[in-house]
This record gives C-alpha cells, sequence and structure tokens, in this order.
C-alpha cells in the first residue's frame, strides 16, 4: 500500500495545500476538519486527479471522545499513517488581555493546544507500534515571539513548540521523526477567522507587502518529510521576505 497521510484542518488554507501536494507525491490521505462540504470537494477531485484513496473525517478536534472514536474505528489498513500533520488551528480576536473574550481563549486552547494533543495521542501510539513515522507540528512565529494583543494565541504556539520539543524526546526510542514548521504570515482563511469573518479587516493584514502561500509552507513540509531515514528537520521558522519579525513588515 502507498503511505499514508493524515492531515488536520484540511479543509482550507496549509492543510489543503499539504493534502494537493502529498497526492501529487502519491501518498494515500486522511482528511480531516469542521466542514464536510469543503472536505468532500477536496477528497474528490485529489481522488480523482490522482488516483489515490482519501478518506474524510468530518470532526472537530476538540471533542475528545469523538477523536477517539472515530480515529480508533479506522479500518486497520488506514491505522498505518507514515505523516501525521498536526495543522488545524486558529485564532480568535486581537485584543489586549484586559479586554480578551474568555470564550475565544477557550477555543483557542482548545483547538491548538487539546485538539493537537488528542489527535497526537492516538496517532503516535500507531506510529510506536509500527516503529516509524513522521509528526509535523504546525506552530507559528507566535510560537517564537509575543506581539501586543497577540497574548492568548502566542501562547498557544509557545505551548506547540514546547509539545513539539516534548514529542520529539517521547518518541526518540520508537525512531519517529517530529518536526516543527512556524509560518510567518501566510495568506488562508487565518485573518478572516481571526476577525470572525470581517473580510476587509482581514485583508488589510496583509496589504502593502506579497504574504506567503499556502503552498509555500507544503513545499516546506514536503521538504521535511522527504529528507533521508538518518536526517530530521527538527524546526523551520519561514517568512515572506518582506517581514522581519511577527510585526516589522516593509509594506509598499
Ligand atoms: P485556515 O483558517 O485557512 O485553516 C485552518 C484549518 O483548521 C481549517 O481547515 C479548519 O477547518 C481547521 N480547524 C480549525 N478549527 C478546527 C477544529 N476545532 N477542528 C478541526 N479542524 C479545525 O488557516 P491556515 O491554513 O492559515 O491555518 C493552519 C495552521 O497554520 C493553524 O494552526 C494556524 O495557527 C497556523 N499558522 C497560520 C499562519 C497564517 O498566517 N495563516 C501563520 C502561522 C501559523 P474547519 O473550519 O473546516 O474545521
Ligand atoms: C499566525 C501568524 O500573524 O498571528 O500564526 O503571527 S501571526
Amino acid at each position: 500500500m502507498a503511505k499514508i497521510a493524515l492531515i488536520t484542518g484540511a479543509s482550507s488554507g496549509i492543510g489543503e495545500a499539504c493534502a494537493h501536494l502529498f497526492a501529487q507525491q502519491g501518498y494515500h490521505l486522511i482528511l480531516l476538519g469542521r466542514r464536510e462540504h469543503l472536505l468532500e470537494k477536496i477528497a474528490h477531485h485529489l481522488a480523482d486527479k490522482y488516483a489515490i484513496e482519501v478518506k474524510k473525517i468530518q470532526a472537530d478536534v476538540r471533542d475528545k471522545e469523538n477523536i477517539n472514536y472515530v480515529l480508533e474505528t479506522l479500518p486497520a489498513n488506514w491505522k498505518n499513517v507514515d505523516v501525521l500533520i498536526n495543522n488545524a488551528g486558529l485564532s480568535q480576536g486581537l485584543d489586549p488581555i484586559d479586554k480578551g473574550n474568555t470564550d475565544d481563549w477557550d477555543t483557542m486552547i482548545d483547538t491548538n493546544i487539546k485538539g493537537l494533543l488528542y489527535v497526537s495521542k492516538v496517532v503516535s501510539s500507531w506510529m510506536v507500534a509500527q516503529k516509524k513515522g513522521h509528526i509535523i507540528n504546525i506552530g507559528s512565529i507566535a510560537g517564537k515571539e509575543v506581539y501586543a494583543n497577540g497574548n492568548v494565541y502566542c501562547a498557544t504556539k509557545h505551548a506547540v513548540e514546547a509539545l513539539n520539543q516534548g514529542m520529539r524526546i517521547d518518541l526518540l526510542p520508537h525512531g519517529i521523526k517530529v518536526t516543527a514548521i512556524h509560518p510567518g504570515m501566510v495568506e488562508t482563511e487565518f485573518s478572516i477567522v481571526r476577525f470572525k469573518g470581517d473580510e476587509s479587516r482581514a485583508k488589510k493584514v496583509y496589504d502593502g507587502f506579497e504574504p506567503l502561500l499556502a503552498q509555500d509552507i507544503a513545499e516546506a513540509i514536503w521538504f521535511a518529510v522527504s529528507r533521508p531515514a538518518h536526517v530530521n528537520i527538527n524546526d523551520m521558522l519561514i517568512m515572506p521576505t518582506a517581514q522581519a519579525t511577527a510585526t516589522t513588515v516593509k509594506r509598499d
């Protein structure tokens, strides 16, 4: 059987770009996300175009019981996951700590940290059993720096950075590779989600410079995954050329 990649947050942005690139490389795919109609469209297109098998999992990574259920009830041959891309994540709001919305904080913490952990626990146990695998954790420049009003989102991505290191240590005896990919600004649905559907505010984030494309990040992930067995990329920080730090951007 061809190799299998499980991608969380595969319905848009970086996850969708990874689905395309891994399909092109002949991987079978497990695509996880909440918006089933988007997963369906992507799965249908990729299965047709690349003659691969695609399983869709409509699920919310925050729902621990359901994540355990949908993953553990996969057919045995689909549990031979070679690559897990922990990509599902989001930011909600951009406010100082005294004005933050605590529901938004819960959503970010539950998705970016706890959701990533729920998926990783199940899939890493399969990888331990098969003594191989590669986990890619999508962090952020926000996991390397803290910027004004980024408080809780930055904290979740710093947590991803810590978990990435912890996973690498714990899974070392089992021959499992662990890599963090930390993007700077990528134009996806990220800012639309952060600003709760305010598309004009979201658009302004990328005004006057060329942001990264989701495809740029997918290619970096593929670079990490396609290294020889003795090479692991621990960590990659990838920025638009016009962005020097989280908030230092050269705009026209
Ligand atoms: P998008 O909003 O385009 O994609 C986010 C994906 O995550 C969607 O597929 C969404 O699917 C999924 N998702 C969100 N919440 C959940 C949930 N509870 N359960 C399952 N899936 C969920 O943004 P990006 O592609 O940019 O974001 C991907 C990752 O990259 C995130 O972790 C983000 O933090 C990170 N990142 C993004 C940067 C950027 O500038 N864009 C920079 C640095 C890091 P659905 O809504 O269908 O569930
Ligand atoms: C998303 C990038 O702009 O919030 O992780 O630092 S940003």
